[in-house]
């Protein structure tokens, strides 16, 4: 008996549209999960320092859960700061489905190589052909044959060194850190998008963990053991959250069976914050209140909101792109036009960072910057990276088709 389908109907179903109460959601509720950041390892002042530049919050305000029942998937609730998420976001909106990278659009001929395929589903052609909505992954290093299930020696593109080295300090942090990114699909979902059961299992070499990064719309999980028969369990996936298959989790069926309205934007909560304050700073008609973080916390804690939430608002605010210099803050803060996403402070803090490239020479006018926000209103993003071959193997075997 499939019972991962079954649940995978279940969760699926429009009509009558299912009970999520069972669908685990660990920013709510920590029933049948168990706490695991004690499992983080120590990493270098360097490390530490590039996790800022990747758009991550220091690690020492990571959490790491793993469920009950797969107690080999590991789950870090968003360890990114609402800028960081923008920034992946917009690498995947704007660099990644690019040549030399191959995307699902390739074989119908819909793409012209010179261009990225943002340019192209932006413009009126590429609105006609409806190419926002038909992009639906896009492969990064060893290409994936979805056909023969196999990966291709030869159609290789590069491993963009930002999500190497994203996954090598988490995986540091977790306890792996030998893992060598070589391949990654880019998953892109709508509102009715699914991804049916499945288990990955073309890498030649399944002891190295995978990592799932999510951004976006929000989605249910599911995740069962290596046969169908078993029932999965079912979690919320949130903007931000990491996901680390390891052990038995890396061999398990999973899927994704619905696409849900995220509860936040998580990716731009430090601009909503910073409309909250500015609102408030009006309705106050006191200007002292815009740098007293103090005040902040106090209220906030008044408000009874969590310790954590409040600590990781705090870093967001310290970490954002916005918030380049003080007297910018002040204008944030204080000038209603302010309220809205700067163009300017995106670009230049993109140059600053390391390979962060389109972004820096790309032409991010304001309205595409509304329309890449728009475009994680109704979609999610899913960067799926895993290691193809064995530690220290550079070449394929003979008999590799
Ligand atoms: O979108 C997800 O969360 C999962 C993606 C996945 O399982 C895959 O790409 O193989």
């Amino acid at each position: 008996m499939d019972n991962f389908k079954e649940s995978f109907k279940y969760y699926k179903r429009r009509k009558p549209p299912p009970n999520f109460d069972e669908v685990i959601d660990i920013r709510n509720n920590l029933k049948n999960v168990c706490d695991a950041s004690a499992i983080k390892c120590l990493i270098t002042d360097e490390e530490e320092k590039s996790l800022n530049t990747l758009g991550l919050r220091a690690s020492k305000d990571w959490q790491v859960f793993r469920l009950e029942t797969h107690p080999d998937l590991l789950i870090i609730p968003n360890p990114f700061t609402s800028s960081g998420q923008r920034r992946w976001i917009f690498r995947c909106l704007l660099d990644f489905p690019r040549t030399p990278n191959r995307t699902n659009l390739d074989v119908h001929g819909l793409l012209d190589p010179e261009q990225s395929w943002w340019q192209q589903a932006i413009s009126e052609d590429g609105k006609k052909k409806d190419l926002m909505k038909k992009l639906r992954w896009v492969t990064l290093g060893y290409h994936h044959n979805w056909d023969t299930k196999h990966y291709s020696k030869e159609l290789k593109g590069t491993m963009p060194d930002d999500l190497k080295l994203l996954c090598h300090v988490t995986g540091k942090i977790l306890g792996y850190p030998d893992f060598n990114a070589q391949a990654a699909i880019v998953n892109y979902y709508h509102a009715d998008s699914t991804l049916a059961p499945h288990t990955d299992h073309s890498e030649l070499y399944m002891k190295a963990p995978l990592f799932s990064l999510s951004f976006g719309q929000s989605c249910i999980f599911l995740i069962g053991e290596e046969e169908k028969s078993v029932k999965p369990v079912a979690l919320y996936l949130h903007s931000g959250d990491v996901l680390v298959m390891t052990g038995r989790a890396r061999l398990a069926y999973h899927a994704v069976p619905r696409i849900i309205q995220a509860p936040a934007c998580y990716w731009t909560r430090e601009l909503n914050m910073q409309e909250e304050q500015s609102d408030r700073v009006e309705d106050s008609g006191s200007r002292e209140h815009q740098d007293n973080g103090g005040h902040k916390r106090k209220e906030d804690e008044e408000k009874g909101i969590p310790e954590e939430e409040i600590k990781r608002r705090e870093s967001d605010n310290k970490n954002s792109w916005f918030r380049n210099t003080d007297s910018k803050q002040t204008d944030i803060l204080g000038n209603n036009e302010t309220k809205r996403l700067r163009t300017e402070d995106i670009t230049s803090s993109c140059a600053g960072t390391v390979n962060f490239s389109m972004c820096k020479e790309e032409l991010v006018t304001e309205s595409m910057l509304e329309e890449l926000l728009r475009y994680v209103e109704h979609s999610r993003i899913n960067v799926n990276v895993r290691q193809v071959l064995p530690p220290g193997q550079h070449a394929w075997p003979e008999n590799y088709d």
